[in-house]
């Protein structure tokens, strides 16, 4: 095949708690997102007991795009964006969580935004929880541990796919689902599965039955969505980052593929509606108890995926061997991770691998034999305003530029189908990582610094106007 499909979904890619503020506005609860505070490149995000004084909590104003999405959406239509990810914030929806009624007024917030996306042909690309579920669920249930939050979760689904069945045509259930699984950080398990750890917990138990149970209320929303509408293509959302071996020791191979393992348990179960053995195994050996029944599995059958959202941001390396200089301990299954020596890190330390991308698309074919859509791909970096008021990232369209190659090479020479690529942070808007402004990722700049001093007033950067034409030539033009 030459080139792109025709149809392909150019676009941008963000999440409702990292951009729109407004946190509690028209009814909307107190998410998860709320009640993390800012960090700093290397001070920690602390989460703290409900919204307390004296700290920042960058979700409550983020870019204002509650406000100011009209303007926005102009500006990505100005690009020729062909859809739009974003996310619901379930807790303008239920503000709770455990509602049976819905917030008529979080319905018509995202009634307005897809209509205005519409006006342009924008499709709307939707992720149903975006590091955000509401935090009542985590107080009083305990998050994803507790099995009461597949039927909440599932509740949620059918409101919103009922909602705006002839609005939304693309979804996914949770984004980047897998990240709870690396290394069980308090940050990633509280963001995937609103759990927080008890005394005494043993993490890994608690965080694959948090993942089976999510795994469930992700299956029921696919099935709900097929029956709401059958032209629904709803996809999962996976973290891809591959682990290579640090050399060609047969030890190092092993430990890299045991690191995907617990990677692709949420795939495999998304794509194939079946645990995998590896990973029965695993809960074997270790004497882990994981609470599931037969209705359950076949839930598991019943909402199997239509295609795979993944993120793409960089590659790590792992070894087996003691002997390696410099590894540091990644702390899942003793990981240890090392520097790839072929590849630069970008300013937050994250390795660059265009070739990387290339590789993922091969693999995520190659197992799962569906169409594959890069919902997240890009460059976390300082802008400089210039004297004369330009921005000049020529480093951010480099690192674009390598990737979208790669992508070409993948479905021109490797007969992989992509359906189509939203970097991520289109706007800049809040790092989720760390909580700041100014890891910016935008094509469009936004008048805020980390002390949330600024206008929010919107500038276009040089990488506006190079990807106005990547869309506008279906990217043979880069
Ligand atoms: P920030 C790990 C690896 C790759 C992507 O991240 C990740 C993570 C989580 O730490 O997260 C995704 O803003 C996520 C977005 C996030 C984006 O990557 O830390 O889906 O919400 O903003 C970029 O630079």
């Amino acid at each position: 095949m030459k080139g792109f499909r025709k149809d392909f979904l150019w676009g941008g890619a963000v999440a409702a708690n990292q951009i729109e503020g407004g946190w509690n506005k028209a009814g909307k609860g107190i998410s998860t997102a709320d009640v993390i505070t800012k960090g700093t490149h290397s001070v920690p995000r602390e989460i703290t007991q409900g919204i307390l004084e004296g700290y920042d909590y960058p979700s409550h104003e983020a870019i204002d795009f509650y406000h100011r999405y009209k303007e926005d959406i102009a500006l990505f239509a100005e690009m020729g964006f062909k859809c739009f990810r974003t996310s619901i914030a379930w807790s303008r929806i239920f503000p709770l969580g455990d509602e049976k009624e819905p917030n008529e007024a979080g319905l018509q917030f995202y009634d307005d935004l897809f209509d205005e996306l519409l006006k342009y042909n924008i499709e709307p690309v939707v992720t149903l929880s975006h590091f955000e579920i509401p935090y009542h669920l985590c107080k009083e249930y305990g998050g994803f541990r507790n099995k009461k939050l597949i039927d909440f979760f599932a509740h949620y689904a059918k409101t919103v796919m009922e909602r705006y069945k002839d609005k939304v045509t693309y979804w996914m259930t949770f984004n980047e689902i897998n990240n709870q699984a690396d290394g069980y950080r308090d940050l990633h398990v509280f963001n995937n599965s609103a759990l927080v750890f008890n005394e005494g917990d043993n993490k890994a138990e608690v965080v694959y039955q948090a993942s089976l149970n999510e795994l469930i209320a992700s299956a029921k929303a696919v099935a709900i969505g097929h029956e709401i509408n059958r032209n629904f293509q709803i996809g999962c959302m996976m973290a891809y980052v591959p682990v290579y071996p640090y050399s060609s020791n047969p030890e190092d191979l092993i430990a890299s593929v045991k690191a995907m393992d617990r990677r692709f348990f949420y795939n495999d179960i998304h794509v194939h509606g079946e645990i995998p053995a590896a990973t029965l195994r695993l809960w074997e050996t270790e004497g882990y108890h994981i609470d599931y029944n037969k209705e359950e599995l076949q839930l598991l059958r019943e909402g199997t995926i239509d295609y795979i959202g993944l993120s793409y941001y960089m590659s790590s390396t792992v070894t087996a061997l003691d002997s390696i200089p410099g590894w540091q301990d990644g702390s899942v299954d003793q990981l240890k991770l090392t520097d790839n020596p072929y590849l630069e890190k970008s300013e937050w330390g994250w390795p660059v691998d265009p070739v990387g991308l290339r590789y993922t698309l091969n693999i995520l074919t190659e197992r799962y034999h569906l169409p594959l859509f890069i919902v997240e791909n890009g460059l976390g970096a300082y802008d400089k305003i210039e004297a004369d008021g330009t921005i000049q990232d020529d480093y951010r369209i480099d690192y674009l530029k390598k990737h979208i190659q790669q992508m070409k090479i993948a479905v021109e020479e490797d007969g992989v189908d992509l359906m189509g690529y939203t970097p991520w942070g289109c706007i800049d808007i809040v790092s989720f990582s760390t909580g700041e402004m100014e890891k910016r990722y935008g094509f469009i700049y936004v008048d805020k610094d980390n002390e949330g001093n600024g206008t929010l007033e919107r500038l276009k950067k040089s990488s506006f106007d190079w990807y106005q034409n990547v869309i506008a030539t279906n990217g043979e033009e880069l």
